[in-house]
């Protein structure tokens, strides 16, 4: 197919590396798919600064397997600066910082412009002191490059439901939301008495009218929220169809809410909670799950699109060949233990491989606002590596690419491929 003249044509292998490095490295981030970040008006909810980045989950696991003198119970009573000073120092000082979530750290500091080799913990918080929340979020969605991102918003939250009853819609236009709705899959004994509190109509067993007040739940939430999808972390060994309340519970209520608001259900599966739960939010590790659950969740209902990450590495290709036999599935991300360069670097390849553009390479889980500035900057690379060789390949049929073309694709990849498919 030979180029539009106004096309930029690219000749030769140099050419198409340089163009692809630097069209992962600039492109605009359209959408960040799945954050655990809160615009300004959540307040506390949002995280970010210096003791949060360095004190994020990540890094206590590691700091403690990494200094056994300071066991976790001691760790987690500390204050959050004391907490901040001992992972600097086990982490970053006492030896070098090479693992992917430390490498994070020094990637943002050094992004904001600090530096990392001579400065401290102090000299980055007065970095921080000197900003006001609102400015920070301006600086970090144009450092980022970021346009959007996607909020995990939980009504279960006490927290975070007083802000959307008080509030009422978001306002700020780069913070999407998410309907975060585990509860309802994996703990409905304790999500039934909650609802019934609120005024829903709801049985333990599912007598009555529980389905359709569960649905009604979802509607009165999705008409709050606006959210682009309804999502749920399960279990490895989450299974579907099943005899536990949350097959009825998909079936009849959060599939066809899904499908009446034209949104994707989001299954994230593959965690195993809690194998350490003295590390806390860090004692969750990885189990493989079962594709078939997926399979026949997209096979059930044809009419509902299933946006879907997997936790453990061993599910990652069974995931694309999954997508290769349902349309209604688009699978995202290198999620959590699996956000890591090399890693990336196997999924996304057998991704292209065997879905060409129709997935989201990654979304960035941040839980600190400014780890959208460290995590894309490593994953705009990963991504670079992998399609870098893509092209070449293409190049060697003799394939005429251009610019524009692959400029395209990045977008896309990077997460207008989620915005088209939902027809945002
Ligand atoms: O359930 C989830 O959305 C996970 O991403 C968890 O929040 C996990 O603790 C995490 O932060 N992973 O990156
Ligand atoms: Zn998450």
């Amino acid at each position: 197919m030979s180029a539009a003249a106004s096309e930029t044509v690219l000749r030769g292998s140099s050419a198409i590396a340089n163009a692809v490095e630097r069209i992962c490295r600039t492109t605009t981030l359209p959408i960040d798919v799945h954050t655990h970040l809160y615009s300004g008006r959540f307040g506390d909810l949002l995280l970010w600064g210096f003791d949060e980045l360095i004190t994020y989950h990540y890094l206590i696991a590691e700091v403690c397997r990494t200094n056994r003198a300071v066991s976790p119970d001691q760790f987690f009573a500390m204050s959050k600066r004391e907490q901040a000073d001992h992972i600097w120092q086990s982490l970053f000082i006492d030896e070098s910082p090479v693992s992917e979530a430390r490498r994070g750290v020094l990637t943002c500091l050094q992004a904001y412009g600090l530096d990392v080799a001579e400065g401290g913990p102090d000299d980055f918080r007065e970095f921080f002191a000197a900003t006001t929340l609102e400015d920070h979020i301006d600086r970090v969605f144009a450092t980022a490059n970021a346009e959007k991102v996607v909020m995990t918003n939980d009504p279960f939250s006490d927290e975070e439901r007083a802000v959307w009853l008080e509030q009422g819609a978001e306002t700020d236009e780069r913070f999407l939301a998410a309907l975060r709705i585990d509860p309802l899959l994996v703990t409905w004994h304790e999500a039934q008495p909650r609802l019934a509190a609120w005024g829903y109509d709801v049985a333990l067993d599912l007598s009555g009218i529980t389905l359709f007040e569960v649905r009604r739940f979802l509607m009165d939430w999705a008409e709050r929220m606006s959210p682009v999808y309804m999502a749920a972390s399960l279990g490895f060994n989450f299974a579907y169809p099943d005899d536990h309340p949350s097959t009825p519970i998909l079936n009849e209520a959060i599939i066809p809410a899904c499908v009446e608001l034209g949104i994707p259900f989001s299954p994230m599966m593959g965690v195993k909670r809690q194998v350490n739960p003295a590390l806390r939010l860090a004692g969750d590790a990885v189990g493989k799950a079962d594709i078939g659950t997926v399979e026949r969740l997209c096979a059930h209902h044809p009419d509902c699109n299933f946006f879907v990450t997997l936790l453990s590495r061993e599910n990652q290709h069974e995931l694309c060949v999954a997508a290769r036999k349902f349309p209604n599935l688009m699978p995202f991300g290198c999620w959590w233990f699996l956000n890591d360069p090399s890693i990336i670097d196997e999924i996304t390849r057998e991704r292209v491989e065997l879905l060409g553009h129709s997935f989201v390479a990654q979304h960035s889980d941040c839980r600190v606002l400014d780890q959208l500035v460290y995590k894309w900057i490593h994953s705009r690379e990963a991504l670079a590596a992998v399609l870098t060789d893509k092209y070449l390949d293409l190049h060697a049929t003799g394939w005429q690419l251009t610019a524009e073309q692959i400029e395209a694709d990045v977008r896309g990849l990077l997460g207008q491929n989620f915005l088209d498919w939902i027809g945002r």
